[in-house]
């Protein structure tokens, strides 16, 4: 296989499809329900075209094409990263031995399993962006929401190369049941809680793309060292794209800080609000809402799934090769905080059940550098606020918190309390509608709404008064 990319067939690929004739029909005749989904549940604003960067090689070098692409027009195909024909499995108790290009019979179910929750993520995503192009702050901002947009539909097209290759006839139907199932459907909602939330404003979607997405790379990253080889080249590329993904929300809250701050500087912090601005303690109680449903993405701390899936080798640890230990983890344990008897503790459990905690622990740090670098703008400002995350076990439905009241600071408090002091801790419907009431599109070029700083590039060289965006 090369890393380039046949762009001559009805679904661009490097899988080689024109060469298994069942699979190229049975993905063919999906292409359709997908379509038809992406036109009802996809970007709600019309428009003619818009800039968008479009794969067309899986290596390392020039991997994109940029160009004005109609977005019902974009080349959705599938790409896996090359392979590496001496790859062994990393981890588990068949480590070291030669990874695998079928399922095996006895894992079938767990890899159906994973391939599905991850894929379900991804339409559910564009569906909860769907308004936003109503309300874009700028052209350059719209451009980026639907490059997601797109990405996050091949996302999904990745998930479901794998079924309809892998999975046979349930395979089949578990794809359609991605389209099936919708992003807040009372009936048939997505799978898991973040998903199932809204994005109805521009903070919103610059939090979910720093802290939610950022739950994709790093799931994204343990799928990758998988046995199952497809999947785990699927992901590789699937990484390469979401880099993107997260530049957007990192440089989207950027942007919002500086703008708050030069308001700051020029007003009464208190008149924030009355400048059309978002005032840090509202952009504080969004961080405690996205940090904390995407806490909620890893799972319990403890799970039996989690070290199943480590040991059989379908699912390894974030940077795997990394790691000095003996990648079997049979005989090692860990330190974990939970809550007994009203008092956080630690715990120390079996390293092999604590796999969700792992990863959400390389998952915060990761996120405190966000924080840090939001903090450097307040402080180049001259501004004492400081943005921080809040305690693990705060707001938490899933996962040994779950059903307790914890504050951001990490104080066990009685309902009561938690009630009292919330509104101060996560944004109110008030909170809401102001942000809300800014949410004006600015669609003339090289304008931008009066909440958010312009960026400090454009996109692939452009300026940022460039056309990214034909309305039509
Ligand atoms: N909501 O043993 P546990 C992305 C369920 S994001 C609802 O702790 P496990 C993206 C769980 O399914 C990355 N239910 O779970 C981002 C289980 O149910 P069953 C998506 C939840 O299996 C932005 C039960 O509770 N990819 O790519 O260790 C835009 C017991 O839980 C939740 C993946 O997640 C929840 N939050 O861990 C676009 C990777 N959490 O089986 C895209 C694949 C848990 O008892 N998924 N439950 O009915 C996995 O690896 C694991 O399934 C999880 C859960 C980490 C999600």
């Amino acid at each position: 296989m090369t890393s380039s990319i046949n762009y001559t067939e009805k679904i661009p690929n490097n899988v080689d499809l024109a060469g298994d004739r069942r699979l190229k029909r049975a993905l063919e005749s999906w292409q359709p329900a997908f379509l038809e989904w992406w036109s009802s549940m996809g970007p709600a604003l019309p428009n003619r075209d818009v800039y968008l960067r479009t794969a067309i090689s899986v290596g390392r070098e020039g991997w994109a094409d940029f160009g004005h692409v109609a977005l019902p027009e974009y080349r959705w195909g599938i790409f896996l990263a090359e392979r590496n024909r001496d790859r062994r499995i990393g981890f588990g108790e068949l480590k070291g031995e030669p990874v695998w290009q079928q399922v095996p019979g006895e894992y079938r179910a767990e890899l159906q399993r994973l391939i599905v929750i991850q894929g379900d993520t991804e339409p559910a995503s564009v569906e909860q962006q769907r308004q936003l192009g109503l309300s874009a702050p700028s052209l350059y901002d719209l451009r980026n929401l639907f490059q997601v947009n797109v990405e996050e539909g091949r996302h999904l097209w990745a998930m479901v190369y794998l079924l309809h290759a892998y999975f046979g006839r349930d395979g089949r139907e578990e794809a359609q049941a991605l389209l099936h199932r919708h992003s807040g459907d009372v009936d048939s909602p997505r799978i898991l809680g973040a998903f199932n939330e809204e994005t109805p404003d521009w903070l919103s979607f610059f939090m979910f793309t720093y802290f939610t997405d950022r739950d994709g790379k790093y799931q994204l990253g343990t799928l990758k060292e998988s046995a199952f080889d497809p999947l785990s080249r699927t992901c590789e590329f699937m990484l390469k794209e979401e880099a993107h993904h997260m530049f957007v929300g990192t440089t989207g809250v950027d942007r919002v800080v500086e703008r708050t701050a030069q308001l700051m500087r020029e007003h009464e912090a208190a008149e924030v609000v009355a400048a059309g601005g978002i005032p840090l303690d509202i952009i504080q109680k969004y961080i405690n809402f996205h940090y904390t449903v995407s806490l909620d993405l890893f799972g319990s701390e403890t799970s039996t799934n989690a070290g199943n899936y480590f040991t059989a080798g379908l699912k390894g640890r974030w940077q795997e090769e990394r790691r000095t230990d003996d990648h079997r983890l049979t005989d090692d344990s860990v330190w974990l905080d939970t809550i007994e008897d009203g008092e956080l503790r630690q715990i120390e459990v079996a390293a092999l059940t604590a796999l969700n905690h792992d990863l959400r622990g390389e998952y915060i740090r990761d996120c405190q550098t966000g924080v840090a670098r939001w903090n450097r703008i307040l402080d180049n400002a001259g501004i004492d606020y400081r943005l921080r995350l809040p305690h693990v076990g705060f707001n938490r439905k899933v996962g040994t918190f779950a059903g307790h009241h914890i504050s951001p600071t990490g104080e066990v408090l009685n309902s009561d309390e938690w009630h009292r002091l919330v509104s101060s801790w996560l944004p109110t419907e008030q909170d809401k509608a102001h942000v809300r009431s800014l949410m004006k599109p600015v669609y003339e070029r090289g304008k931008i709404a009066a909440w958010v700083a312009p960026p400090r590039q454009g996109i692939n060289g452009k300026p940022f008064d460039y056309e990214y965006v034909h309305l039509s």
